[in-house]
């Protein structure tokens, strides 16, 4: 960081640090406020685009998202044209379209498209009265977009950033989208496709339970002899899940799209007569192929009872246990949220905007750099008002427990004395033998078992950003500011990792093997600490139903404010949950595919359905489980 440091700047901080002459504080100030005067000049606005003819303002406006004279330039539009649909039609579709190709070509990247839309919107939202009026007076119900899209968030799932950025991206486009918000029934999506004459429908999802519901969506739209196409996307959902699983579910076309940027292409082609075909045979083409991928696929698996026997191993005689300075849960109310900000890791804050890229370097890339300091700058504004006017509520509970594995189960006990059981938590274990591969892990190997003497804990936590982030998007998104609705998402969601890891530092000093950890913001980001965090959904647990015994051992609801999803979400969407591990050699792991005999076994330690077990883990399953 040192280095990073103009050196001009450098010597005036040094000289008041070290004290080197009696006016250096002076000549620091100095310093300082000279730079604040050159930057009040270069951040002058230049105003000279204002000359232009109002055709080209409002495309200037648009491509670089600048909202603040759109009214009136759109009231000048609209005073040299007969109908005001002209307006829309003419220069802003033109400005749209300009965008649309910037895009395209990667010369723009996703922020200012977003604020682009901010622009439109709020022309759109003027004009609207008079073409109303103009409408009811010419009696005519004109269609003034391309087509009409309904997108929801599945039932049961409560992340939105990536649907409202491909609704964003989309409306750009001149598309009407329909956006029917998160945790959506089935019956919804479809009734309101009906009703609107909508052309295409679109899914999203966040975590793997979602998959189902796609697959039930699609099966639901195969009943009703649907004829819209189908569009799928979100964090898990995948090409290749979209074929083997949902495309087959329903006759007509059922794309999977990974990101905002391709979307337009997808949809403006299943929008064109003449392109549709083309694009049906090429997604056919490409699910049959991933299709039949699948059929052959083989995992070298070993036996659940092997690979039980070849656990991670732990001399458990010679390894140090830490006692820890408390048992049992603490909660944070209303966590300042300003203590949370240096344990941002903003590397993820970059790719939620499609800003491929190391924070900080970033900010200097040679592409992106221009877009993502000022999409940085903004969300420092942004953050700043939402810890200042504490706009967002960090709530936390954690504990930790005495604990002992139990086979691949975990249990917890009520107190040091051990022999009442409080809970116990369920893990699976790797089965696919990868080459030269002689572990195979679960995360039971990771804590002390019952019989091999020494005492082991373990912790748990679940915690939230995200309280009143609904409603302060939902503020920025009913003033037609999609980009300040997403930013403030983004931030609370960053704030939640945040949260995460300032809480996992808070309970290793309580581990006490923490308590002598001298790491620097950065190293804590590159978790360069001992133990682990794994959370119910990620590769080492996939299995989400764990989320509800830890809710329950936490009374996660009540001392946090976090609640779950019929399948098992949490909302506030910007909430984590997972387990502490302290082992020293504890690493995050994938439990990859599982075989009959591990789900069998786990179903009949969880005291659940094989069946209900298969459809939570159905993403993980290494063997064929339908009878298709
Ligand atoms: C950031 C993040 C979080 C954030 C917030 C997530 C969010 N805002 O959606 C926080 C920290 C809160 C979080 C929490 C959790 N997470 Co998380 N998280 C991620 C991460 C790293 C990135 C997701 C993201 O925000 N991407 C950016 C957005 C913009 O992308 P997107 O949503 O995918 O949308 C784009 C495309 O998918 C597409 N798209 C999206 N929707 C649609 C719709 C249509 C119609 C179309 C055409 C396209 C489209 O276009 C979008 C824009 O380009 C992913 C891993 C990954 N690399 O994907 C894990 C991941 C999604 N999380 C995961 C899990 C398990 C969780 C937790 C359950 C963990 C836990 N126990 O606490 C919780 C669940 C939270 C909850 N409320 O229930 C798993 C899910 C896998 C699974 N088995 O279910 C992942 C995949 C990590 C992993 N490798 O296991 N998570």
């Amino acid at each position: 960081v040192y280095e990073q440091i103009p050196a001009d700047l450098l010597k005036h901080v040094e000289d008041v640090l070290f004290n080197r002459h009696p006016d250096a504080t002076d000549q620091l100030l100095q310093f300082s406020e000279s730079i604040t005067s050159q930057r009040s000049t270069s951040n002058a606005e230049d105003l000279s685009w204002r000359e232009l003819p109002v055709h080209e303002r409002l495309c200037h406006a648009l491509v670089k998202g600048i909202d603040k004279y759109i009214v009136e330039d759109t009231e000048e539009a609209r005073q040299q044209v007969t109908r005001c649909l002209e307006v829309i039609e003419g220069p802003l579709m033109e400005g749209m379209t300009h965008v649309g190709d910037l895009f395209g070509a990667g010369k723009m990247f996703l922020p200012q498209v977003v604020k682009t839309a901010r622009v439109m919107k709020k022309a759109v939202n003027y004009l609207t009265p008079f073409m109303e009026q103009e409408k009811e007076q010419a009696g005519e119900t004109a269609r003034r977009f391309r087509g009409t899209i309904v997108m929801a968030t599945v039932k049961g799932d409560v992340h939105d950033i990536g649907k409202n950025i491909v609704g964003v991206v989309l409306g750009c486009n001149n598309y009407e989208i329909i956006d029917l918000g998160v945790m959506v029934a089935c019956e919804t999506i479809l009734e309101t496709a009906r009703e609107q004459q909508a052309d295409i429908i679109g899914l999203s999802g966040l975590i793997t339970p979602s998959l189902d519901e796609m697959v039930h969506v699609a099966e639901e739209m195969q009943r009703e002899d649907n004829q819209l196409p189908l569009l799928i996307g979100g964090a898990t959902t995948s090409a290749k899940h979209t074929a083997v699983r949902i495309a087959c579910q329903y006759d007509q076309p059922t794309i999977h799209v990974t990101d905002a940027s391709r979307c337009v292409g997808v949809v403006d082609r299943l929008m064109s007569k003449e392109r549709k075909p083309a694009l049906i045979e090429e997604n056919s083409q490409k699910q049959a192929d991933l299709n039949l991928a699948f059929q052959q696929r083989t995992f070298p698996m070993i036996s659940y009872a092997k690979a039980c026997q070849q656990p991670f191993p732990t001399d458990w005689n010679s390894l140090t246990i830490e006692t820890p300075d408390m048992l049992g849960t603490q909660v944070l109310d209303q966590y300042p949220l300003e203590e949370l900000v240096p344990f941002i890791d903003w590397t993820p804050f970059f790719m939620t905007w499609e800003l491929k890229g190391k924070y900080p370097a970033i900010l200097d890339d040679p592409q992106r750099g221009e877009t993502a300091r000022e999409l940085f700058d903004q969300a420092q504004q942004m953050l700043q008002q939402i810890v200042s006017k504490g706009q967002l509520q960090a709530r936390a509970v954690y504990g930790i427990w005495p604990a002992a594995a139990d086979g691949d189960d975990l249990i917890l006990f009520q107190d040091e004395n051990r022999d009442q059981e409080l809970t116990r938590f369920h893990t699976l274990r790797q089965q696919w033998q990868r080459q030269g591969q002689t572990e195979f892990r679960s995360l039971a190997d990771y804590v002390a078992p019952r019989d091999s003497g020494p005492a082991d804990y373990l912790g748990a936590f679940a915690l939230t950003t995200g309280i009143g982030a609904d409603e302060l998007a939902a503020e920025y998104a009913s003033a037609q500011d999609d980009y300040s609705a997403i930013m403030v998402k983004a931030l609370a969601d960053r704030l939640a990792e945040a949260f995460a890891e300032s809480l996992h530092q808070r309970v290793r000093q309580h581990w006490q093997y923490g308590s002598s950890e001298q790491l620097s913001e950065n190293d804590l980001i590159a978790e360069k600490y001992r133990g682990i965090r794994p959370a119910p959904g990620y590769p080492a647990q996939p299995d989400h139903t764990e989320k509800r015994p830890l809710f329950k051992l936490l009374d996660a609801e009540n001392q946090a404010g976090i609640q779950l999803t019929e399948t098992l979400a949490m909302t506030p969407a910007a909430s984590v949950c997972g387990l502490y591990f302290a082992h020293p050699e504890a690493r995050y792991f994938s439990v990859q595919r599982l075989d009959r005999d591990q789900i069998e076994d786990y179903a009949r330690r969880k005291n659940m359905a094989v069946e209900e077990v298969e459809r939570w883990l159905g993403s993980y399953l290494g063997y064929n489980n339908r009878s298709d």
